[in-house]
């Protein structure tokens, strides 16, 4: 059961990040909705800016939004074309007169079991949790991997944002949603 979670997540990951993970699918049996909950909920990531605009360090500690069940901090590794990821248990930091980024195989906020779909142009909240500057929510923009869509706010020391993610289906196995223009 552990191993299937992991494969899930993993490819989630990989179809986020434009990596093929073909390998990893399970099989037509498994598109049907409302079978194995836990294995057709699909993942998702959020991508963002933080600057530290003062004197004090600031760390991003965790988050949380309705879009996922749960939200968690990871960083990414690409070697030989395979990524893997890995959680980042002490937050991020955000030193003063610097910037953390969080982009497509970097770091990112991992959406894990996703609650509903993430569709394109659609915009969603997450907040975002400091030790510093507190609970700051931002809303996020659904795109097709145009970070500067959406935008930044200003709060205590930091300019958070703007913060993006790529479409995303509530099941794991199915296709993403076609744009609608
Ligand atoms: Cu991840």
């Amino acid at each position: 059961m552990f191993l299937t979670l992991l494969v899930f997540i993993a490819s989630g990951l990989a179809a986020g990040a434009g990596v093929t993970h073909d390998d990893h699918h399970p099989g037509p049996a498994a598109a049907t909705p409302g079978s194995t909950p836990f294995a057709n909920t699909g993942t998702g990531a959020i991508y963002l800016g933080i600057a530290n605009r003062g004197n004090t360090p600031d760390r991003l500690t965790g988050a949380t939004t309705d879009a996922a069940q749960a939200v968690e901090l990871h960083g990414a590794d690409v070697t030989g074309g395979v990524m893997r990821m890995s959680p980042i248990p002490d937050g991020i930091d955000i030193p003063p007169g610097a910037s953390a980024t969080l982009e497509p195989q970097g770091m990112h906020l991992m959406l894990v079991n996703l609650t509903r779909d993430l569709r394109l142009g659609e915009t969603f909240e997450v907040i975002l949790e400091f030790e510093q500057a507190g609970d700051v929510t931002v809303g996020v923009t659904v795109s097709a991997g145009q970070p500067g869509e959406g935008t930044s706010v200003d709060v205590a020391d930091l300019t958070i944002g703007p913060a993006w993610s790529l479409p995303a289906p509530r099941l794991g196995d199915a296709t993403p949603a076609a744009a609608h223009h």
